[in-house]
C-alpha cells in the first residue's frame, strides 16, 4: 500500500462519548426559580406556561455553560485542526428536550419538574421550531452539528441568523397560505449575543428596498456589520458543547455624517434599516425574481463574516499564514457559500499580501465543497453584471481564477474548445453568468455528492468535463441523520424496546443495531416490536386529535409522504396510485384490501404553482374520499399543514409505510428515507438517491423497490409516450379522467387542467404514468404483507437493524478521516 492509503487505514476513527453524564455545577432547580423570577420578573404561582419553558430552557442552558466554556478552552489550549461547516441553512427544530437528554440531565430536570408540578412535554411543546431551512439541506447541516459535538471534534456552525424562518403554512379551502414565521418575537433562551466578535463586510453598492424590491446603487462602498449568536451544540454525554454561530446583520454604529449634514436624515436613517433587512428572512428555494439580488449580499455576509472570524481565530494560534490548511478545514454546504473562494483569496492577496500561487495553494486546500442536487435550475448561477454591482474585486479575482484553470483545461485537451466552453466557471450566453458549481469545484480540494448514485452522476454527467480535469477530487459521502434526535427522543418507545433487547451502545454507535438481527426470527420480540409501533401510533394518533381534531383509523396502514412538494419527488404519482385504489374499493365492497391512511406533508415554494395545485389535488381527493361512505374506515387521505422538524419528529415513529418515490436520478440522497426506516416503517420506493443503498442494506427482499432505473429514465426520454399508458391502462385512464372531468373540483374541469396537461400534453417530464402500473404492483404486495403481522413485523425489524450505516456519526467519521483530516479534541 501506498502512505496514502495506509494512513487513512489506520486513521483514528474519532471515539464516541458513552462513558455517562458529566457532573454538572449549580442546581437547575434553583435556577429555574431564579430564571422565573429574575428574566421574567414573575411570582412562580402567576408564571403563564411559555415563561415556565422560557425559564427551564434557561436553567438547562445554564446547565451547560460550564461546558461550554471549557470546550471553547480545550480547543484553545489544543490548538488543533478545527472545522467549519458553512451553510445557509440549519433546520434545527426545537432544542429543549435535544439538549436535555445529550446532557444526560433527564433525571435531574424530572426531579425539579416534579417539585415545580411542570409537564415537560407540555412546556416543550411552548418552544417555536427554529426553521431556518428549506428541507433536507438544512436539516442535514444540524444533524451534522450534532455528530461533530458528539464525535468530539472541534468543529463550529456558521450560518444567518434569519428573523423569519421558512414560512409557515396554512391551508385554506385546501390551497396553501404562506404566513411569516415571526419564530424570534419572543427571546430565543438559547441564543448568546456576542457584540464583541462584531465583523465588518464591505460591499460596493448600497441597498434600498423599494415596493419590497431590494434596488442596488453602483459604486457607493458600503459596510454591513455582523454581529454573531451563538447556539450550543451539546454532544451526546454532554462532554462537548460546541457552537453554531449564526450572523445577524446590522448597521454601522455611525451615521453617515455628510448625509446628516446635507440634510437628508431620513436617507441615512433608511440606509440603516435597509443594512438590518439583510438577514430579515430565509429565501424559500425557488424565488426567481429580482428579489433574488438580496439572497446574493447574503451568501456574501455569510462568507465574510464567517472568514473573517475563522482567520481571526486561525491568528490567534499561528503566526505562519502557510500551516492554514493544518489547522482550518472549511466545508461548503452546496455553492450558496461558495463565495468563500473568492473571498478567501481576495484576504491573502490583498491584506495578507501573499503571491496568487500560494494564496491558491491555500485556498484550495482549506476548502471542500459538498454538491447537493443535479436539477438544472437549482445549480446556481449568479449574472456577471451582478458580481460587477456588489463584488467589483471578486469578480476580477474569479476571471482570473478562471483564466488560469482554463489555461491547465487547453494544456490537458488541446485544440477542444467545447470542453474549455463547457468547464468554464463563466458561462458565455445571452446574459453572462458565474457558474458557482464550477467555481466550487475548481477552489476546493474536494468534491462530493450525497448518496453513491448521486456522486457517480454528478461526475459522470453533471460535471463530466471538470471530473475529467480533476479525478481525484471527487468522491461520494451517503448523508446520515442523528440517531438522537430521530430514534432516541422521537421514539420513545422503540428506543426503550431496542435498549432492553441490546443495551444502549447504538445511541453513538448505530451499527450495534446489527445485534437485532437474530430477533427478527423471535416471535415474543416481534410482539412487543408490533406494540412499541402501536404505542407509536396512539401517541401520534393523540396528538393528532387534539391539535387538529381529526380521527384516523388507528389499525390502518400509515402510509406517509412527507417532503417539499415538487413535481420530481412525485406527489402526484402517490395520488394517481390511491385514486387507482380507491376506484377499486368502489367497484368492490368486499375486496380483502387492508384499511389504509395516506399521510401527505409539505410546503410549496410559494411561486412555483403547479405544486401549490398538486396540495389542493391531494386536499381535494381527500375531501371527495373522507365524505364517501364506501370507503369509510378503510381509505382515507390525510395532508398536515404546517411540515416541519417537529411535525416529522411526531409523525415519522408512528409510520408504517415510508413512501420514496421520486423519478430516479433525481432525489440527490433524501434523508427522512432513513429516519423511516430507522423507525420500524417499510419503504416502497423507486431506485434512487440513498434509498438504493438502503436496500442494499436490509436486503431487496426487505423492501419494496419499483420502477425505472435511473439509466432507464435517461434513455427512455426520447421515445417515452404517456399517451401509451393513458391508452393501454385502464385504471391509468380512469384515475385520469377523474381529475380531468373535475370529479374532485365540483365538476369544474379547469381546477385541475394544468396538472392532466403535466401529465399528458405536456409529455409527463418525470414520468409519472411509466412507473404508475408497477407502482400500484407493489403496493398491492405491500397490502398482501399486511395480512401476515408476523412476516411484517420481521421484515420491519431487519430494516431497523441494517439502518446503522445511515447514523450521521458514520457520514462524519468520512468526512472527518477522508476530506478533513480532523481529528477529536476531547474535552477533560
Ligand atoms: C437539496 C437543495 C437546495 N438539494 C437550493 N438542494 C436551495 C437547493 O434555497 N435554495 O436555493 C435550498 C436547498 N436541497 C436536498 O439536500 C436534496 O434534494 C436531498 O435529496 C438531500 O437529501 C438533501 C441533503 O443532502
Amino acid at each position: 500500500p501506498t502512505e496514502n492509503t495506509k494512513a487513512a487505514a489506520t486513521a483514528p476513527r474519532p471515539a464516541p462519548a458513552t462513558a455517562g453524564p458529566v457532573r454538572f455545577a449549580g442546581d437547575p432547580n434553583a435556577s429555574y426559580e431564579r430564571r422565573l423570577v429574575l428574566d421574567h420578573v414573575v411570582a412562580p404561582g402567576a408564571a403563564t406556561l411559555h415563561q415556565r419553558f422560557a425559564a427551564v430552557a434557561r436553567a438547562v442552558r445554564d446547565l451547560l455553560t460550564e461546558r461550554w466554556l471549557e470546550t471553547r478552552e480545550a480547543y484553545n489550549r489544543a490548538n488543533p485542526k478545527r472545522i467549519y461547516y458553512l451553510s445557509m441553512e440549519f433546520l434545527i427544530g426545537r432544542s429543549l428536550t435535544n439538549n436535555i437528554t445529550n446532557l444526560m440531565a433527564e433525571p435531574v430536570v424530572r426531579e425539579a419538574m416534579e417539585r415545580e408540578k411542570l409537564d415537560l412535554m407540555e412546556l416543550a411543546a411552548e418552544e417555536p421550531d427554529a426553521g431556518l431551512g428549506n428541507g433536507g439541506l438544512g436539516r442535514l447541516a444540524a444533524c451534522f452539528l450534532d455528530s461533530m459535538a458528539t464525535l468530539q471534534l472541534p468543529a463550529m456552525g456558521y450560518g444567518l441568523r434569519y428573523e423569519y424562518g421558512i414560512f409557515r403554512q396554512e391551508i385554506e379551502n385546501g390551497t396553501q397560505v404562506e404566513r411569516p414565521d415571526n419564530w424570534l418575537r419572543r427571546p430565543d433562551p438559547w441564543e448568546v449575543v456576542r457584540p464583541l466578535r462584531t465583523v465588518e463586510a464591505r460591499i460596493n453598492c448600497s441597498v434600498h428596498i423599494r415596493n419590497g424590491a431590494p434596488q442596488l446603487e453602483p459604486n457607493q462602498p458600503r459596510v454591513l456589520v455582523g454581529v454573531p449568536f451563538d447556539r450550543p451544540v451539546v454532544g451526546y454525554g454532554g462532554r462537548t458543547v460546541n457552537t453554531l454561530r449564526l450572523w445577524g446583520a446590522a448597521a454601522p454604529d455611525f451615521f453617515d455624517l455628510g448625509e446628516f449634514n446635507h440634510g437628508d436624515f431620513f436617507g441615512a436613517v433608511l440606509d440603516r434599516v435597509t443594512a438590518e433587512n439583510l438577514t430579515r428572512v430565509l429565501y424559500p428555494d425557488d424565488s426567481t425574481d429580482a428579489g433574488r439580488r438580496l439572497r446574493f449580499v447574503q451568501e456574501f455576509f455569510l462568507v465574510a463574516c464567517s472568514l473573517a472570524d475563522i482567520l481571526r481565530r486561525f491568528r490567534e494560534g499561528n503566526n505562519d499564514w502557510h500551516t492554514l490548511p493544518d489547522k482550518v478545514a472549511i466545508q461548503l454546504n452546496d455553492t450558496h457559500p461558495a463565495l468563500a473562494v473568492s473571498e478567501l483569496m481576495r484576504v491573502l492577496v490583498d491584506d495578507v499580501k501573499l503571491g496568487w500561487d500560494e494564496s491558491w495553494d491555500l485556498t484550495v486546500r482549506t476548502l471542500a465543497y459538498t454538491n447537493h442536487t443535479l436539477l438544472p435550475e437549482a445549480l446556481e448561477r449568479w449574472p456577471v453584471g451582478l458580481f460587477e454591482l456588489v463584488l467589483p474585486r471578486h469578480l476580477e479575482i474569479v476571471f482570473e481564477i478562471n483564466r488560469r484553470f482554463l489555461d491547465t483545461v487547453r494544456a490537458k485537451y488541446p485544440g477542444d474548445e467545447g470542453k474549455v466552453a463547457r468547464a468554464s466557471i463563466i458561462e458565455e450566453g445571452a446574459t453572462r453568468a458565474v457558474r458557482m458549481a464550477h467555481l466550487a469545484i475548481v477552489g476546493t480540494h474536494s468534491t462530493n455528492g450525497v448518496a453513491a448514485i448521486h456522486s457517480e452522476l454528478l461526475r459522470t454527467r453533471t460535471v463530466k468535463d471538470l471530473a475529467d480535469v480533476f479525478p481525484e477530487r471527487f468522491g461520494n459521502k451517503t448523508n446520515g441523520v442523528t440517531p438522537r434526535r430521530w430514534l432516541n427522543l422521537c421514539n420513545p418507545a422503540l428506543a426503550n424496546l431496542i435498549t432492553d433487547a441490546i443495551g444502549d451502545e447504538w445511541v453513538t454507535d448505530l451499527a450495534k443495531l446489527r445485534a437485532l438481527v437474530p430477533l427478527a426470527d423471535d416471535p415474543s420480540f416481534r410482539a412487543a416490536f408490533r406494540r412499541a409501533k402501536e404505542a407509536a401510533k396512539t401517541r401520534f394518533t393523540d396528538w393528532l386529535q387534539g391539535a387538529t381534531g381529526l380521527v384516523v383509523n388507528p389499525v390502518s396502514i400509515f402510509d406517509c409522504q412527507i417532503k417539499r412538494i415538487h413535481e420530481y419527488k412525485r406527489q402526484l404519482l402517490n395520488v394517481l396510485q390511491i385514486i387507482v385504489l380507491y376506484n377499486r374499493f368502489r367497484a368492490d365492497p368486499n375486496a380483502p384490501i387492508p384499511p389504509r391512511t395516506f399521510f401527505f406533508a409539505g410546503k410549496a415554494a410559494p411561486a412555483y404553482t403547479l405544486a401549490k395545485l398538486i396540495i389542493k389535488l391531494i386536499n381535494s381527493v381527500a375531501g371527495v374520499v373522507a365524505t364517501d361512505p364506501a370507503v369509510r374506515g378503510r381509505l382515507q387521505v390525510v395532508f398536515l399543514a404546517e411540515y416541519n422538524v417537529s411535525l416529522a419528529e411526531r409523525l415519522i415513529p408512528a409510520a408504517d409505510v415510508s413512501e420514496q418515490i421520486s423519478t430516479a436520478g433525481y432525489e440527490a440522497s433524501g434523508t427522512s428515507n432513513m429516519k423511516f426506516m430507522m423507525n420500524g416503517a417499510l419503504t416502497v420506493g423507486t431506485r434512487d438517491g440513498a434509498t438504493i443503498e438502503m436496500a442494499q442494506e436490509a436486503g431487496e427482499e426487505n423492501f419494496f423497490l419499483f420502477g425505472l432505473t435511473a439509466e432507464q429514465v435517461a434513455t427512455s426520454r426520447g421515445w417515452y409516450d404517456p399517451h401509451w399508458h393513458y391508452n393501454h391502462d385502464p385504471e391509468t385512464r380512469a384515475a385520469l379522467d377523474m381529475i380531468g372531468s373535475g370529479h374532485f373540483s365540483g365538476g369544474d374541469p379547469n381546477v385541475f387542467r394544468p396538472i392532466w396537461d403535466v401529465l399528458l400534453t405536456k409529455g409527463d417530464n418525470y414520468m409519472h404514468l411509466a412507473d404508475l402500473g408497477p407502482y400500484v404492483r407493489t403496493q398491492e404486495r405491500v397490502a398482501e404483507l399486511r395480512a401476515d403481522p408476523d412476516g411484517w413485523a420481521r421484515k420491519a425489524i431487519l430494516n431497523v437493524a441494517h439502518s446503522g450505516r445511515f447514523s450521521s456519526d458514520r457520514s462524519i467519521t468520512e468526512y472527518a478521516t477522508q476530506i478533513w483530516n480532523a481529528k477529536p479534541c476531547p474535552v477533560g
